[in-house]
């Protein structure tokens, strides 16, 4: 009943792991792969092993989240040699790995390493870290995410996909849309936090994270019409080849029904899965099934990109 295609692999579920939210270890991904989640997901990776940047770089408020972690990971071989690991022991759950390469050059390299391991499902290359102290931004730089992109298919032709950032004036999304329109992508992921939040603690009167006096990246409740903005809009504006996968602000059945109404094959779960742990997608799939069953519909595509709008 829940069960989607992405870039050509079928998902069970169509509910899965947000990039960065437990992901990293291979102990997370085991985690992951055990779960009911439909597919797993990994932490961005870059060439060599990084640590981050320093603590406390994670906060959790009531209704969401603010992080700056500064991709911490183990380095793309791990990711690569974990979807070995992964495929022998289930190989119906596809396995994605998200690349943050910290330039055109170090997503090259990283690419051109993972495309010798067959068992990758597909890559999410991430255009929107909103951590990296002194680094913009690649997808809100669209002469950059130009460049990227054509770089990008010169030198990889396996299936892949882009999570952008969230966008706020209908003229960026056009602008982004025509430009994303001209590649062969196989997804989108709608989207990334909300870059450069702050979140404070009045009575100690100081900032939660450590990193860039306190600013970071926001998830939640706070991020839910954010995120169901740009799956709609992206679903309208994107060729109907390129799937939109929704993220943001999802912790419950309805939530994950609101992102597919919108547009979604998909729906990627981060702070809700950091505060409820694996447990989260058994929950949400029954409570989405549920929701599907009262209102008569046997199939995601029965409802997807559905919403009505008041004329
Ligand atoms: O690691 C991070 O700080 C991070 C990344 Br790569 C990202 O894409 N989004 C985010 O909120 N944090």
């Amino acid at each position: 009943m829940l069960q989607t295609i992405i870039a050509g692999h079928h998902l069970p579920v169509c509910l899965y792991n947000a990039s960065g939210a437990m992901c990293t270890t291979k102990s997370d991904l085991g985690l992951l792969a055990d779960s009911h989640a439909g597919a797993v997901l990994t932490k961005s990776c870059t060439l060599a092993y990084r640590n981050g940047n320093p603590k406390p770089r994670y906060h959790e408020t009531a209704i969401g989240s603010i992080n700056s972690m500064g991709i911490p990971n183990l380095g793309y071989e791990v990711y690569a040699q974990t979807a070995l690991e992964h495929h022998q022991k289930y190989p119906p759950k596809p396995y994605f790995v998200s690349v943050s390469g910290m330039s055109i050059n170090e997503n090259l390299e990283i690419l051109a390493k993972l495309n010798q391991t067959e068992q990758i499902a597909a890559i999410e290359l991430n255009l929107s870290c909103p951590n990296l102290p002194g680094k913009p931004q690649v997808a809100y730089d669209f002469p950059q995410t130009e460049r990227m992109l054509d770089a990008v298919f010169d030198v990889y032709q396996k299936p892949l996909g882009i999570k952008l950032p969230p966008y706020f004036d209908l003229v960026h999304f056009e602008q982004i849309a025509t430009i994303l329109n001209q590649y062969p992508l196989h997804f989108v992921t709608c989207v990334n936090s909300i870059g450069n939040g702050l979140v404070i603690d009045w009575q100690t009167e100081t900032s939660v994270i450590k990193p860039k006096g306190g600013l970071g990246g926001i998830g939640g409740d706070y991020i839910k019409p954010t995120a169901l903005a740009n799956v709609r809009v992206f679903s309208q504006l994107l060729r109907p080849s390129i799937a939109v996968i929704g993220c943001g602000g999802v912790k419950s059945g309805s939530d994950a029904f609101e992102h597919i109404l919108c547009g979604a094959t998909a729906v990627q779960i981060g702070t809700q899965l950091m505060k409820e742990g694996t447990d989260c997608f058994a929950r949400i799939a029954t409570e989405l099934q549920q929701i599907m069953q009262q209102k008569g519909y046997t199939n995601i595509n029965d409802f997807k990109g559905k919403l009505k709008t008041i004329e």
